[in-house]
């Protein structure tokens, strides 16, 4: 389905004048407005398709009903999503869960919903049906090197399907590492991933990147291959300029100071990508700023910080993506609050005195510091992203339009209660 252009304008004039009051307050108080807002329309985070299914946990999975069916399905969800907020203009895909059979076909339904293909997932987490070696005990790990070689071969044809697309990036993420102690060699298990990893990186066009992903644990719960941003970090260096770091919110233990390993990577240009959500214990995959809304702004204050003193675009020098599955909430209004988290973590660190943050840091004045840092997180933005989503055409309430233009309903209508998407 489509969400036709007046049933957004329609909506914009029910809520203009409310809007209208709450913005000229804002403005009243904050110098650069104009650049904020700019600077939000532009923002884009992608979507990923696995996460247009409700989720599910190793207990079970119960399905909401109007699932995509397929891949067109999905991108007609993040259509009307990116419809909805004008800031999901893109779809990172996993392969093979989302193989396209005609790429040009899914190149121009994309298109037509304003919608870019950011990267591509492999996946060798999981065996696939009629596969000829098994991922049991890891993938570019694998002491066998014929299961090396397979899930080598299978990260080159994630790349090609992504040429096909016009994607220009791949993210590995391995579940590779060991359950126990001794089962492992740490020494040669890195050495085998790098260098199956050397084989793909061989493999990527000359504008490709290539985004190692790292997590700490699950599946495996003694040690991960690629358990942290130290080992992350060591791959990319050694694999070259093109190989960088791509951080996932949920895969830090407990309490990791985010912040901190995003400004050195960053410092270092070997930051590449960020998959957002939230968590309480682990990889929880919960909605962005769910939980821990402080500590998403103070790693949005770094992102913006050693952007900017890299002269890097905010929008298009790092691969963002929403990476979250969700069991008990409808998929799209999941995605549309995490968008919209974003979207307000990005505008309080926008609008943070880098300058006089500075100057405090330099007297050694804490208090000071503290005191800036949370003023710009106290203030309510929602207006600033609001006026951004209005000038680019969107929904002043994506979430309150979703709900009541009936959409879930209407793709139900459309699909059926029982479909059930391609995912995890
Ligand atoms: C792993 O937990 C992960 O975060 C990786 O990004 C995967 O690609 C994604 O989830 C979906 O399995
Ligand atoms: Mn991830």
């Amino acid at each position: 389905m489509q969400l036709a252009r007046t049933s957004i304008a329609d909506h914009n004039q029910s809520l203009l004048n409310s809007h209208e009051r709450k913005l000229r307050a804002l403005t009243g108080e904050i110098a650069n407005t104009p650049d904020i807002i700019d600077k939000l329309a532009a923002f884009q985070v992608a979507i990923p398709s696995w996460a247009l299914g409700t989720g599910g946990t190793r207990f079970g999975r119960f399905s909401g009903g109007g699932e995509p069916r397929n891949l067109e399905d999905k991108i007609e969800d993040i259509g009307l999503l990116h419809a909805l907020n004008r800031s999901s203009g893109a779809i990172s895909l996993h392969i093979p869960w989302d193989i396209p059979q005609d790429a040009n076909a899914i190149r121009q339904l994309a298109a037509q919903h304003g919608l870019k293909f950011d990267a591509m997932n492999s996946n060798t987490f999981q065996d696939q049906p009629g596969q000829a070696e098994s991922y049991k005990f890891g993938s570019l790990q694998h002491v066998n090197k014929a299961v090396r070689k397979q899930a080598i071969q299978h990260n080159i044809e994630v790349i090609k399907h992504g040429v096909d697309l016009g994607s220009e990036s791949l993210t590995v993420w391995l579940a590779d590492g060991s359950c126990f102690p001794g089962q492992l060699n740490f020494r040669k298990a890195f050495q085998y991933v790098l260098e199956s990893l050397q084989e793909i990186y061989a493999a990527l066009p000359a504008n490709w990147k290539l985004f190692v992903e790292y997590k700490a644990f699950e599946p495996n719960f003694y040690s991960t291959t690629v358990g942290d941003w130290g080992q992350s970090y060591l791959y990319a260096s050694k694999l070259g300029p093109k190989a960088y770091t791509l951080v996932d919110l949920g895969h830090h233990h407990p309490n990791a100071n985010i912040e901190q390993i995003v400004a050195l990577l960053l410092m270092e240009g070997k930051l590449g990508g960020f998959h957002f959500n939230d968590s309480k214990y682990g990889d929880d995959d919960l909605t962005v700023g769910s939980i821990k809304p402080y500590q998403l702004y103070l790693i949005f204050r770094e992102l913006v910080d050693g952007m900017d003193a890299k002269g890097m675009d905010h929008t298009t020098d790092l691969g963002w993506m929403i990476d979250a599955s969700h069991n008990v909430k409808d998929p799209l209004e999941d995605l549309l609050q995490s968008v919209e988290a974003i979207m307000i973590a990005y505008a309080q660190a926008l609008l943070a005195d880098a300058k006089a943050l500075e100057a405090a840091r330099e007297s050694n004045d804490v208090v000071a510091a503290q005191e800036i840092l949370q003023s710009a997180y106290r203030t309510d933005v929602r207006p600033l992203v609001a006026e951004a989503r209005l000038r680019a055409g969107g929904a002043l309430d994506p979430l309150k339009l979703y709900r009541s233009a009936g959409i879930r309903q209407q793709l139900i209508n459309e699909r059926g209660t029982k479909t059930i998407a391609t995912g995890l």
